[in-house]
């Protein structure tokens, strides 16, 4: 994991260069160790908190554009005459998509990581004190765009649900493999797109099962709704379990 930035990628930073020692690979270990124990830490205060309210948290992961809120605004438009429903929107700038997310009359905030790239349990843990979901409550956690680091990253959830659409490319989950290996459930969205593009629907789940046997499929279409009744059979035995 890059340590400057905690991106999860080995890379150089600019001001890496010059440095006037070398950071020891011993070191650059210990320090994702310790970063990533102390989110495993707040992770666990976070899924303690959520446990008492009885709320039910999924974690929802896709690389940029592949339609998180999109998926997000049917399903509250759709549902949440059933159970209440909270956002919290991840991403580095802007708050576009808590914006989309409260015109659909649901409460969200959201989180600008600014150079980060993944979403960590501290700032869900924040943004819940801000948020004050109720009890009973669904609470959906839009990770930012990126399919790489956000899979580290314990927030507290009780489900990851990771997205690819159709547009990505059929390789995507051997090409990202602990992005999909730590999903609970994979949705293969804007499947309305399959007549104009070239996407082997059957070898995208087969390569979900490669890296990940255990993992549930479903492809929907979050535009025209196609199949996103089995997404919402889904959430109601996540909360069932
Ligand atoms: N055709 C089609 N387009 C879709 C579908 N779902 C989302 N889109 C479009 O894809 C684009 C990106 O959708 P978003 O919902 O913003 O994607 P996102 O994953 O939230 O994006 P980031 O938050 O930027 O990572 C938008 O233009 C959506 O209208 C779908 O099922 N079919
Ligand atoms: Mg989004
Ligand atoms: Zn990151």
């Amino acid at each position: 994991m890059c340590t400057t930035c905690g991106c999860g990628e080995s890379h150089d930073h600019p001001q890496e260069i010059g440095h006037s020692h070398e950071i020891n690979s011993t070191e650059i270990v210990t320090l994702e160790q310790k970063v990533l124990a102390k989110n495993d830490a707040l992770a666990r205060a976070n899924r303690g908190r959520l446990a008492g309210l009885g709320i039910l948290a999924v974690n929802l992961m896709s690389s940029p554009g592949a339609g998180k809120t999109t998926l997000l605004e049917r399903t509250i438009r759709d549902t949440s005459g059933r159970r209440g429903v909270a956002v919290i929107e991840g991403d580095q700038e802007t708050p576009l998509d808590a914006d989309r997310i409260r015109r659909t009359g649901c409460a969200a905030v959201q989180v600008n990581t600014g150079a980060g790239c993944h979403l960590e349990a501290r700032m869900v843990g924040e943004a819940l004190d801000e948020l004050d979901p109720a009890a009973g409550s669904l609470l959906f956690i839009e990770n930012v765009g990126n399919l790489v680091c956000p899979a580290l990253f314990d927030l507290g959830e009780n489900g990851k649900v990771v997205i690819v659409s159709v547009t990505e490319g059929t390789d995507k989950p051997l090409k990202y493999p602990y992005m999909f290996a730590a999903a609970d459930l994979v949705i293969v969205n804007k499947t309305d797109l399959l007549p104009y593009v070239d996407f082997d629907l059957a070898a995208c789940r087969a390569h979900v099962k490669a890296v990940n046997p255990g993992a549930h499929v479903l492809a929907v279409s979050a535009t025209t709704g196609d199949n996103i009744e089995s997404w919402y059979d889904w959430l109601e035995d996540a909360g069932a379990r």
